[in-house]
């Protein structure tokens, strides 16, 4: 009962939800004292992992949505079978139908989501609650808009661990038409690995046709602060090396090669324990792996004890030739000289590995006029064989500190979260661009990146037949030729459509058409079932919510792990 009200309800920054916080620890300790007398009910509990915003029939989708598959919705599987209840599982990757996959009766539902796909979760929600469920969200979209999905779900979870879902299974009631939110007061220390998730993980990579990447995690948090990170007030911290080393065993049983893909928010910290950790439980490159690290972690030494070990993809971050120069170890230097070295340092990378995708950000307060598009282009010609990533600056909510400001400076625009996925929409008004210059440059830096010259450089400075087919499928699909389309079209209607550019201008809140129809597209059959409002939500809801209170995250307790070791 006390851990129950310790976790209830808590998140300060929703302080107006507290009473109803205590409200259910009131109810959870009725339900207990009915457990303990041994009446509480089997539930029939459906989750569902929504992987992508809507239906779709794209023949990447089919090859690789299964393989983006989240690993706490399989988790969240294990501890309600091992509190006593029957679960069904569904990833959705747009092919599935979801009428017929979930029980015509489920009595509570979890939906893992990101924030693009959060109109999906929210008319889903509606269905199911129509059909009698208890709903709950959780994920990227629940840790960084709580306070919009409460008006959609009966419950809205950040930190999840099992006592949290507890706490859920036990109460299982109705919250409307606010839900309730709950927050463990940290990450979980430990999570149910491979072998207990095989189930679940199991029946997703079936829908994988050709590529079947396994989900693991070893460690969770950072020792870094990027502003605009949701981690960067995450401490680090690692799993039992035991549980990944069974695990990794026994992922060998069951492929004769199996590839996994690290979900660590940056692969690597603590790098000699972890690396011993997968030394010990494999034989050198049995196992192919992908990690997202940062380039202060991959020295040289490092990357060649990757290689030995399987590496074959590395996703390491730049983000900034101005900024952010602690995760790179470039300091403090800039500009030129920046790109100079980290080039440098990923051609070396990419002498051991094969694949490695660069990523950046566009559109930061540091960045201004025509050179830093132009730094990134130079990048590319000295680094041809690296797949450059592109992220819009993007503000998710209440994921990171420097959210505050940006709603405090009004900067803050309410895009449908449909387009928030770090490319369909840029979120934040850029400080020193306006919207038509910003997009001209993107513009033409993604033309330069998937010009041919550049596909025909990528190509025959990657080695590898999948490396080298993976980066021109990529340039010619809906990520290098397809965005640019899409860039033309927003700048286009920037241009031509008064309307449009008042929303951009944040003289008009009313959404431009434009957004509208792309949002009843790609929902398809679920656009019917989207709650009044749920395109709307208030950019600036953060901010109000700590008008009084103090942040959500737990101060960053540094780690005794240092980054580099
Ligand atoms: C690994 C990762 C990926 C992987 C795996 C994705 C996946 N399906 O899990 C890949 C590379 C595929 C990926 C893709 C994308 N990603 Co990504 N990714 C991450 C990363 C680095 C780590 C997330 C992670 O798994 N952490 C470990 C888990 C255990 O911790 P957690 O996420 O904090 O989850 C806790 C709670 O939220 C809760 N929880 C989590 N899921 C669920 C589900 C349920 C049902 C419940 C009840 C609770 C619950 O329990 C956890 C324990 O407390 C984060 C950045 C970061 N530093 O966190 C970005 C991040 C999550 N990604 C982000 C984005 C935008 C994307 C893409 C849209 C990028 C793109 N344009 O393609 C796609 C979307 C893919 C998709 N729809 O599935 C954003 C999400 C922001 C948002 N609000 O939506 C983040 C935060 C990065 C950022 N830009 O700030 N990503
Ligand atoms: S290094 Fe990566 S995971 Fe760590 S705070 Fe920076 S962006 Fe986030």
């Amino acid at each position: 009962m006390k851990e129950s009200a310790r976790r209830a309800g808590r998140a300060p920054e929703l302080q107006n939800r507290t009473s109803r916080g205590l409200g259910i620890a009131r109810d959870i300790s009725g339900i207990i004292g009915s457990m303990r007398a041994g009446t509480v009910r089997k539930l029939h509990v459906g989750i569902v992992d929504l992987v992508t915003k809507g239906p779709t029939r794209a023949l990447w989708a089919r090859v690789m949505n299964a393989n983006l598959a989240s690993i706490m919705p399989q988790v969240i599987g294990v501890w309600c079978e091992q509190e006593g209840h029957d679960v069904t599982l569904v990833c959705y990757t747009g092919f599935e139908d979801l009428f017929t996959e979930l029980p015509e009766h489920c009595d509570l539902v979890f939906i893992g989501a990101f924030t693009e796909a959060a109109l999906t979760a929210y008319a889903l929600s509606k269905l199911f609650r129509s059909r009698g469920a208890i709903t709950v969200l959780g994920g990227p979209h629940a840790r960084c808009y709580p306070q919009d999905a409460l008006q959609y779900f009966d419950y809205v979870v950040g930190f999840t661990d099992r006592a949290v879902i507890r706490d859920i299974l036990q109460d299982c009631s109705q919250h409307r038409p606010m839900g309730i939110y709950l927050t463990a007061p940290r990450q979980p220390e430990s999570i149910p690995g491979v072998r207990e998730r095989w189930r679940f993980t199991e029946a997703t990579l079936r829908k994988a046709p050709l590529v079947k990447l396994v989900p693991m995690l070893g460690s969770l948090g950072c020792p870094y602060s990027c502003s605009f990170c949701i981690d960067s007030e995450v401490p680090y911290q690692t799993f039992d090396y035991d549980v990944m080393k069974e695990d990794l065993a026994f992922l060998l049983q069951k492929f004769k090669r199996p590839l996994v893909g690290w979900h660590d928010p940056n692969f690597g910290v603590g790098f000699d324990a972890y690396l011993a950790a997968i030394e010990d439980a494999v034989p050198p490159n049995r196992i192919d792996f992908i990690a997202e690290s940062s380039l202060s972690l991959l020295s040289e030494s490092h990357i060649v004890r990757l290689k030995r070990n399987g590496f074959k993809a590395i996703l390491p971050g730049i983000e900034s030739w101005y900024d952010l120069g602690g995760k790179s170890r470039t300091g403090r230097i800039t500009g030129i000289e920046k790109v100079r070295q980290v080039s440098e340092h990923v051609n070396m990378i990419l002498r051991h590995i094969p694949y490695v995708q660069t990523n950046f950000v566009l559109g930061l307060d540091s960045e201004e006029g025509p050179e830093p598009f132009e730094l990134t282009k130079k990048f590319i010609d000295r680094t041809p064989g690296a797949f450059p990533g592109y992220s819009l600056l993007s503000a998710f909510g209440q994921a990171a500190p420097i959210n505050l400001d940006y709603q405090r400076a009004n900067k803050v625009l309410p895009f449908p979260f449909h387009f928030l996925d770090n490319n369909h929409a840029m979120n934040v008004k850029p400080r020193h661009y306006s919207w038509m210059e910003f997009y001209d440059r993107v513009i033409d830096l993604s033309k330069y990146t998937f010009s041919w010259k550049a596909i025909v450089n990528r190509l025959t400075a990657t080695r590898g037949t999948i490396p080298r087919w993976m980066n021109v499928v990529r340039a010619i699909s809906s990520e290098g030729f397809g965005r640019i389309r899409y860039y033309t079209d927003v700048r286009r209607q920037l241009q031509t459509d008064r309307q449009f550019r008042r929303y951009f201008e944040q003289e008009t809140t009313e959404l431009p058409q434009f957004y509208r129809e792309q949002i009843r597209r790609d929902l398809g059959f679920l656009w019917d079932l989207l709650p009044t409002g749920a395109m709307y939500h208030d950019p600036n809801a953060y901010l109000k919510s700590m008008a009084d209170a103090k942040p959500l995250s737990p101060p960053k307790v540094w780690s005794a792990v240092s980054p580099a070791e």
